[in-house]
């Protein structure tokens, strides 16, 4: 069975876990092929290095390498390099990145630099953290850089209507996303075309998931790269969605303070609101089990289960019950 995730964010990472884990249990002998499409909107190039957060989750996370209870950066992490640039006054320090960290963004950096495109660097890293072994193939969304940047009133003005554009990580980190968001911009956008294979990979899945990734700055950017959502609502597969709101309050990050700024109720139903021209089906937890699914050019069917990825084991079990609701709309489907 071929699979397409879009993802972003740790708990895009987390859930993919999880969906490997549960593929390797079910008892098809067919193998499974997973294919990650990975948000580059979060990329930010620091001290000449070319840093991919929701690349390098993905990365560390299937890889094993992942600091747990961060779901981002190195376990066993050291800073010794960071601590040399802080002692040269090298800005920024907000953003903490460790030595095997950098080693990451080294050889990303030196390969982009000869010449190699972001895919290729991807699958130089994959392998390097054995995703092929477990059948799965991370590509980039973009090899057209892109970042994603937060519009905020500019504080350094007087002038109440004055704004300023920050980097996503600067207003993620160093601001904790709690200075309000006007709007997101996402600079390159306008030259972004798709990845080699991403819009295939959407075509010719047998099943798409969007696992409970940030709407709007991880798989809302995926979203707005030219060809990929005129894809979604074309692919003969099911378009299944978890939803990253339980009850009203995000899982974790700060979905609902990208929501506020679209005016999108933080809800599960607000979400699926988001992702309603291409959606089949929509995965929420127990507590939103009688939410009303805006309506739209397709029947949105909605299951409920829990939905809080405590561990790899519950990941695993909510990936499931992707899976099957994904299954059970391909035989509604092909039903007589
Ligand atoms: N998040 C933080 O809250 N603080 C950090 O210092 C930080 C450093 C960092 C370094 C490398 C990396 O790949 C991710 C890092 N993150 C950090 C997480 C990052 O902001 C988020 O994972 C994504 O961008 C949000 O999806």
């Amino acid at each position: 069975m071929r699979i397409t995730a879009l993802s972003g964010g740790v708990g895009g990472a987390r859930f993919l876990r999880g969906l490997v884990k549960h593929l390797d249990s079910r008892d098809s002998d067919e193998p499974h092929e997973l294919t990650v499409i990975g948000n580059t909107g979060d990329d930010i190039t620091l001290f000449g290095l070319r840093v991919c957060p929701d690349l390098d989750s993905v990365l560390y996370t299937l890889g094993g390498g992942v600091n747990e209870s961060q779901g981002w950066g190195r376990e066993d992490e050291s800073f010794a390099v960071q601590a040399e640039l802080k002692a040269l006054a090298v800005e920024p320090q907000w953003f903490g990145l460790g030595d095997r960290d950098m080693g990451t963004h080294i050889a990303r950096s030196l390969w982009l630099g000869q010449g190699q495109t972001l895919t290729d660097v991807t699958a130089k890293l994959a392998r390097r953290w054995a995703l092929p072994e477990q059948g799965v193939t991370l590509l980039p969304a973009t090899n057209t850089p892109i970042e994603t940047h937060v519009v905020i009133a500019d504080p350094d003005s007087d002038d109440p209507t004055a704004e300023r554009a920050v980097h996503f990580q600067e207003w993620w980190v160093r601001m904790q996303a709690k200075t309000e968001a006007k709007r997101f911009t996402v600079a390159g956008m306008g030259q972004a075309i798709p990845a080699p294979g991403v819009l295939e990979a959407i075509r010719n899945a047998d099943l798409v998931i969007l696992p409970p990734s940030n709407p709007v700055v991880s798989i809302g950017i995926i979203l707005g790269i030219p060809g990929v959502r005129d894809a979604l609502r074309g692919t003969r597969a099911p378009v299944v969605g978890v939803s990253p709101i339980i009850g009203g309050a995000p899982v974790r990050g700060h979905a609902d303070a990208c929501l506020r700024p679209l005016g999108v109720p933080v809800s599960a139903a607000g979400v699926a609101g988001l992702y309603v021209d291409f959606l089949n089906g929509w995965l929420v937890d127990d507590v939103d089990s009688d939410i009303a699914i805006p309506s739209g050019p397709h029947r949105i069917t909605h299951r409920s289960q829990p939905l809080l990825m405590s561990d790899t084991d519950a990941a695993s079990v909510i990936a499931g019950g992707a899976v099957e609701l994904g299954l059970d709309l391909m035989q509604a489907r092909t039903a007589p």
